[in-house]
Formats: structure tokens, C-alpha cells, sequence
């Protein structure tokens, strides 16, 4: 702030100190259970993969033991983690899913 001529009006900008919000990734871990098509089909239902881009993911986790369904803020990464478990119990596979914050 500094004085001005009294007539004309001054809009200073405080410097901007707010960040980004934290985004977290959702992972899924592999396991010898659950089948390869219940996989691919949760990729596409809730992470709004096309069937080949899901089938990609899919096998990365068989392979690697675990892969990024995609990045979400704090809320809707807490629920996509939910809608998983909910549906592979629901179905009485054991698939785990994970959030994790980004660097
Ligand atoms: N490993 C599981 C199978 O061979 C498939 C799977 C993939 C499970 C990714 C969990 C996650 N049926």
C-alpha cells in the first residue's frame, strides 16, 4: 500500500499465495483372484477407460503388481477407491485399490 492523490482509486494485488490442490493418484494392486475381464471392466466403468486403454492398464498390474487407474483430487479419488471395493466385494473378488498423494 502506498498513499495515493486521494481521487483516484488504487487496486493492489496481494501476492497469490494459494496452491493447487494435492492430487492423489488411484492405484490397483494385483492379486491371483480376481479375473482379468472384472479388472477391465471396473478401468471402464469408473475410470472412464476405452476397453483397449483399460486392457492395457489391466495386464500392467498382472505384471507389474500394481498400476495408476488415474490422478483425482482428494474427494473423488477417495471415492473411486470406494466404488472398487464396493463392486469387487460385491462380487467376491479380493481386488485392493489404493490412493496415494502425488509429489
Ligand atoms: N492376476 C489376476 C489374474 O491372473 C488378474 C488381475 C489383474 C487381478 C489386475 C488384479 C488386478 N486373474
Amino acid at each position: 500500500p502506498r498513499p495515493d492523490d486521494g481521487d483516484s482509486v488504487v487496486l493492489e494485488r496481494r501476492p497469490q499465495k494459494t496452491q493447487p490442490p494435492q492430487m492423489y493418484r488411484v492405484l490397483m494392486l494385483n492379486d491371483d483372484f480376481t479375473p482379468m475381464e472384472f479388472v477391465i471392466v471396473v478401468l471402464q466403468e469408473f475410470f472412464s477407460k476405452d476397453r483397449e486403454t483399460a486392457t492395457q492398464i489391466m495386464l500392467k498390474i498382472h505384471l507389474d503388481g500394481k498400476g495408476v487407474c488415474g490422478v483425482y483430487s482428494r474427494d473423488v479419488a477417495a471415492t473411486k477407491v470406494d466404488q472398487v471395493l464396493d463392486a469387487a466385494h460385491s462380487a467376491g473378488h479380493p481386488l485392493q485399490c489404493i490412493s496415494e498423494p502425488v509429489e
